[in-house]
């Protein structure tokens, strides 16, 4: 039994087969493995999640000191829950409909049971007033279902994508049953005040039938949006009082800054612009290719002078709008370097695959810009991971206005990435910019990350729940 027990989608280990075709489960370190591992240590914590392959049901183990729970999903649940309402109904809808979500009654009902053997692996292994950490979109309802289940839980719940304004939210049919699960928890965090006041407004407006409480009732909601503090509540249906409260996550930045230290940039000629994502429609990918394409065009850049690399992380592949924005993008890739590229130099390089970590520090730190470009992003976590490995001021960041992360990084050089001609005057600007200025703004960006940083984030969270 654990006194602390993080739920998420996914257990941070991969399925590994070695060349001789054994298996084994390796630790996938992420950001929020490092963030909670010191707190998972301290109190005999806990991980819940899937091991990431369909009907495996292997015995809870350890991976790097942390008890892992498995919750076993059939490749129907992975279709339905994961694929099908996660990724092609909520993502797109609380993304502000980058592409048309998709609702479906059999999804939803997946999406119900899956919930529910995720909350029920928890229960079992959460010891008496145990506190539960439940993340992201695809656990909403497990807040709720563990309330019931389990009323001496303190349960916090963090969301890592944007929450949409309540006009969008309100087109789900499943939007009451949705609200009721976040409210089971005591603490919904989210990473931006824009977020908060989003779910505050759709609690002023949405009416629970049938609660607890026996009338149709419209929530009540007390106080504003803040950061890391919590000073709105809302009551839930049971009357108790949910806190709700930003908390923009981060990096492990000294850890990043260090690690950065000590390798050597990838060896390159010219100017290098970087981009680094998971493929996704989200990203922005295609937008700054062709940016870059109408700047060479225009002989505002020197083909011969200059390589734009994209990396970018296969992701959701048997998802339709997934497959439909690889096509552009490698379509895209093609015909730059059809127009621009020659032997020696092709102006773009791109790498469909994810790299280790070390590695990909070692292009952040050659590229002198990066081009972070989505339409929406809850946070971006590669805007940070660049600028930590930027200590000396070197480097510049092109960065949407509609990435979380904006709000924080304001001295980088922000764009709309809806107006082709906004990115193209920024990456202008980022190359040209007198480099007085430009190493102000990269000191003051890495000054910004490594001070708030994912223990911030993780400390001022589970406080603020406690
Ligand atoms: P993501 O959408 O995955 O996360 P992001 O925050 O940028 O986006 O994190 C991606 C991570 O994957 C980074 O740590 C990056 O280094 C890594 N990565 C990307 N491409 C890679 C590659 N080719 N090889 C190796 N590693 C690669 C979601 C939300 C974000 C939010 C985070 C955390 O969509 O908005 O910031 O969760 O809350």
């Amino acid at each position: 039994m654990s006194n602390f027990v993080v739920v998420a989608n996914r257990l941070p280990v991969d399925l590994t087969t070695h060349p001789d075709g054994t298996q084994e489960w390796l630790p996938s370190p992420g950001g929020l493995v490092t963030a909670l591992s010191p707190v998972l240590a301290r109190h005999q914590g806990c991980w819940v999640g899937w091991p990431g392959v369909p009907d495996a049901a292997p015995e809870p183990f350890e991976a790097d000191g942390v008890l892992l729970h498995p919750v076993t999903l059939t490749e129907t649940d992975f279709q339905e829950f994961y694929e099908g309402f996660s990724n092609a109904t909520l993502w797109p809808l609380y993304h502000d409909l980058i592409v048309p979500p998709e609702f479906h009654r059999t999804w939803w009902e997946t999406y119900r049971n899956v919930n529910l053997k995720y909350a029920q692996e928890v229960a079992e292994v959460a010891s008496e007033n145990a506190t539960v950490w439940v993340q992201d979109y695809q656990l909403q309802l497990v807040p709720g279902i563990l309330r019931q289940m389990r009323p001496d839980l303190k349960i916090g719940f963090f969301l890592h994508i944007p929450f949409p304004s309540a006009d969008l939210f309100r087109q789900l049919p499943w939007r009451e049953e949705l609200m009721r699960g976040l409210l089971g928890a005591d603490l919904i965090g989210f990473h931006l005040e824009v977020n908060t006041e989003n779910f505050l407004s759709l609690a002023r407006q949405v009416t629970l039938t049938g609660s607890t409480i026996g009338q149709p009732d419209k929530l009540q909601v007390e106080g504003t949006a803040s950061i890391r503090k919590v000073t709105a509540y809302i009551t839930a249906p049971d009357g108790r009082k949910v806190g709700v409260a930003a908390f923009p996550i981060s990096i492990d930045s000294a850890e990043v800054v260090a690690a950065a230290s000590e390798i050597e940039p990838i060896e390159a000629s010219g100017t290098v612009i970087l981009g680094v994502d998971r493929l996704d429609y989200t990203k922005g990918i295609l937008q700054r290719l062709l940016a870059f394409e109408e700047l060479l065009e225009s002989g505002a850049l020197e083909p011969s002078e200059i390589m734009l690399i994209q990396i970018a992380t296969p992701s959701r592949e048997r998802i339709d709008h997934y497959r439909k924005t690889r096509s552009l993008v490698e379509e895209a890739v093609g015909r730059i370097n059809g127009r621009f590229g020659t032997v020696e130099h092709p102006v773009v390089h791109y790498m469909h695959r994810s790299l280790p970590k070390s590695e990909l520090l070692r292009y952040y730190k050659r590229a002198d810009v990066m081009l972070v470009t989505p339409y929406k992003d809850g946070m971006n976590l590669v805007a940070k991971e660049y600028v930590c490995c930027h200590k000396d001021g070197s480097g510049a960041l092109v960065l949407s206005e509609f990435a979380g992360s904006a709000i924080e990084l304001q001295r980088a050089w922000l764009c709309n990435p809806h107006d082709i001609e906004s990115v193209k005057r920024q990456l202008l600007n980022a190359l040209t910019a007198d480099p007085e200025d430009a190493k102000a703004r990269m000191l003051e960006l890495h000054e910004q990350v490594l001070t708030c940083d994912v223990n911030l984030w993780a400390r001022s969270f589970l406080e603020c729940l406690q």
